[in-house]
């Protein structure tokens, strides 16, 4: 995997950061190829119960490279398929990844890197973070799935003002808003951040995975459809080891164990 994105586990916690800092972790062609790679390989591992997506230095990241996006306009290719091949995939697989994303926003989250944020189940974000659509500061219309993830945070007038206007929101807005789950000091947002992955790593990995189809599927249906897709989850939850051991430890006063099948 290039350097422009690490990928490390500590106990069941796969942290991705991406790491462009004097870029502010803008994307380039090579920096999405990694993080897709990164994000899949996450989804794949089964010892993997949580992720955490965060930048490192002073951004979370900028969106698209603006210095390779201009280069592709001049040499007249356009978005260059990256839609496509990159934003597309990673924002799916984060969002149906099967297990919790946590993204840890220590900085400021622009176009493309505000998707990404806003394609975690989770945000925590330090009181220096920012969030900015960007979009059209440039002359481009939302993408990266921002068009579906923003309004269904924020509500549809408030996200088509963050989109017209592209002005930035700050932390404390941003928590009012319900963009983010909490705000904490800089230097306190990485052990926080890992301390709310690692308690969903040890959580029932098969039951957060049915809630995120659960939510998705909901979105885009009726009661009845939710009802049965509710159903279709529950059986299969039904049957996991981790309910059986919770169900029990309930009956014994204990805390159950969780492992994740
Ligand atoms: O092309 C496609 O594939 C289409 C897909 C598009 C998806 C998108 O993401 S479109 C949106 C792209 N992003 C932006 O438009 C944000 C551009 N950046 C900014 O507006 C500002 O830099 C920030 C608000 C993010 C931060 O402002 P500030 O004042 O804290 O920092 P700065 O001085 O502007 O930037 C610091 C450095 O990072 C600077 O480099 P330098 O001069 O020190 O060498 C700046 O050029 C660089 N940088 C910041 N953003 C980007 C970037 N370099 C490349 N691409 C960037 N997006």
């Amino acid at each position: 995997m290039p350097d422009s994105v690490q990928y490390d586990v500590v106990k069941g916690v796969a942290t991705i950061t991406l790491a462009r800092p004097d870029a502010m972790n803008s994307l380039t062609a090579e920096t999405k190829s990694a993080l897709r790679e990164a994000v899949e390989r996450a989804r794949d591992d089964t010892a993997v119960r949580a992720v955490i997506l965060t930048g490192s230095g002073r951004a979370f990241s900028a969106g698209q490279d603006l210095r390779e996006h201009a280069a592709n306009l001049d040499e007249g290719l356009g978005l260059a398929g990256t839609l496509e091949e990159h934003y597309g995939p990673i924002v799916l697989a984060l969002s149906r990844m099967p297990k919790p994303v946590v993204a840890a926003v220590q900085g400021v989250a622009a176009g493309a890197g505000f998707s990404l944020a806003l394609a975690c189940d989770l945000r925590i974000a330090s009181e220096k973070a920012s969030f900015a659509t960007a979009f059209t500061r440039i002359g481009l219309a939302p993408d990266s799935g921002m068009s579906w993830t923003l309004q269904r945070l924020v509500g549809r007038a408030k996200a088509l003002e963050l989109l017209l206007l592209a002005e930035p929101v700050r932390a404390a807005e941003a928590l009012e808003l319900g963009l983010v789950t909490s705000v904490v000091p800089a230097e306190e947002l990485k052990a926080a951040a890992l301390a709310l992955a690692t308690r969903l790593a040890a959580g029932p990995t098969l039951a957060y995975g049915a809630v995120k189809a659960a939510v998705e599927h909901a979105a885009a249906t009726d009661l009845a459809g939710a009802l049965a897709t509710e159903g279709e989850l529950q059986k299969a939850c039904a049957h996991t080891a981790d309910h059986a051991e919770a169900t029990k430890a309930f009956l014994r006063k204990e805390q159950p164990v969780f492992e994740g099948r």
